[in-house]
């Protein structure tokens, strides 16, 4: 989808609306759950899209990576990354793969295929969108993600989980690339 041009902020937000609605809106199956987390960023969305879209370098807006070893794939899709997180978490490992990395929509979708953990078929969608206003250069992510509800587990409970892990990422993003300009 394209979203650029002579737009209003009316249209714009209009494009957005319909972005979210086209990317942030998964079926879920009865054992699963999923939730759509927003994070407005003062950078511009190119400096913004340049760190989400590395997939080889979470580190540069996860906090709580250790590290990350490539372990097939040149960073576009398909490519699989081992990420070790630090200590304190409930797991010590998560093996994931680039499921699409799109630089004109600004799209990327990764899913966690392994690991120690017990999020069993996670998938996560970002999409960046141009925030109109506000001096301009603003960028708006938009995070979501559907996961299996583990067995013994409930669904807030897992929801709760992952949305710690994922509202503190989208909060490092912003506080890394409003940093950096
Ligand atoms: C992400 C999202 C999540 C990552 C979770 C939910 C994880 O990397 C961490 C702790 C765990 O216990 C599970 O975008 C796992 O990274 C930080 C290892 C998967």
């Amino acid at each position: 989808m394209h979203c650029n041009g002579t737009a209003t902020e009316r249209k714009a937000s209009t494009c957005t609306d319909s972005m979210i609605r086209l990317y942030h809106t998964p079926s879920l199956s009865p054992n699963q759950c999923g939730f759509s987390l927003f994070q407005v960023v003062q950078a511009p969305l190119a400096l913004v899209w340049s760190m989400v879209r590395r997939f080889d370098n979470p580190q540069a807006y996860k906090r709580f990576v250790k590290s990350c070893t490539i372990r097939q794939g040149d960073g576009g899709v398909g490519t699989v990354r081992e990420v070790v997180v630090v200590s304190g978490m409930p797991a010590n490992t998560s093996v994931e793969r680039l499921e699409r990395l799109d630089d004109e929509a600004h799209v990327m979708v990764f899913t966690i295929i392994g690991g120690d953990h017990k999020l069993a078929n996670y998938r996560s969608t970002t999409t960046l969108h141009e925030e109109e206003g506000g001096g301009g250069g603003n960028t708006m992510v938009v995070e979501s993600y559907v996961v299996d509800v583990p067995s013994g587990s409930t669904k807030e409970d897992t929801i709760l989980f992952a949305n710690t892990i994922v509202t503190c990422n989208l909060r490092w993003l912003a506080r890394k690339a409003e940093t950096l300009i």
